[in-house]
């Protein structure tokens, strides 16, 4: 069997509706930066807006998304799993970008096994902002549908293309293992 190097849900994990609640909720607050995975603040390599989504202000939120990153993980790459960090929510103004980098890093990334992004944002309302991956000598681009999710192991080299007009919102997360990958 091909081995996956990112697989996206046929179906949107979270309502439209549900996208711009969470958008609208949270548009006063946004910081601008996070740390990259190698745990440095760098605009170059990393620009975008952060306001993080907390287990404690959205438990059904938590237990609709992880069972299904835990699937998908059981259908593709049955890494053992049994943690997660927070979810964080990003936008993208014109001029955000991510550059090339993997999830899992040293220090608290450690044990970072499993990524997912979920789109908030109708495509048609922001131009740029494909997520790249690293896919052997060549990229695969994809422009996250509204509500729909893309799971990724950490490792997994990837971009974000910089947004050139409109605004792009993307909830991100990771699961962990006990221990890192050996
Ligand atoms: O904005 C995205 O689609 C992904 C962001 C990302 O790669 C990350 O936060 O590690």
């Amino acid at each position: 069997m091909a081995y996956t190097p990112a697989s996206v849900t046929q179906d949107q994990v979270i309502s439209p509706a549900r996208c711009g609640e969470i958008i609208h909720t949270h548009s006063k607050s946004f910081k601008l930066g996070g740390l990259t995975s190698s745990g440095h603040s760098n605009t170059d390599v990393r620009k975008a807006l952060v306001s993080p989504i907390t287990l404690k202000d959205y438990p059904e939120m938590y237990q609709e998304i992880i069972p299904i990153a835990l699937e998908v993980n059981r259908e593709h790459w049955k890494y053992q799993l049994d943690s997660h960090d927070s979810l964080q929510l990003l936008k993208y103004t014109p001029g955000c970008h991510y550059d090339w980098h993997m999830d899992l890093g040293s220090g608290q990334h450690e044990t970072r096994k499993l990524s997912f992004i979920i789109g908030l944002s109708p495509t048609e309302s922001y131009e740029g902002g494909e997520v790249i991956f690293k896919v052997g000598p060549e990229n695969k681009a994809i422009k996250i549908e509204q509500g729909k999710m893309i799971t990724f192991p950490s490792f997994v080299l990837h971009k974000v293309a910089p947004v050139t007009k409109g605004e792009r919102y993307v909830l991100v997360g990771w699961l962990r293992g006990e221990t890192h990958f050996n």
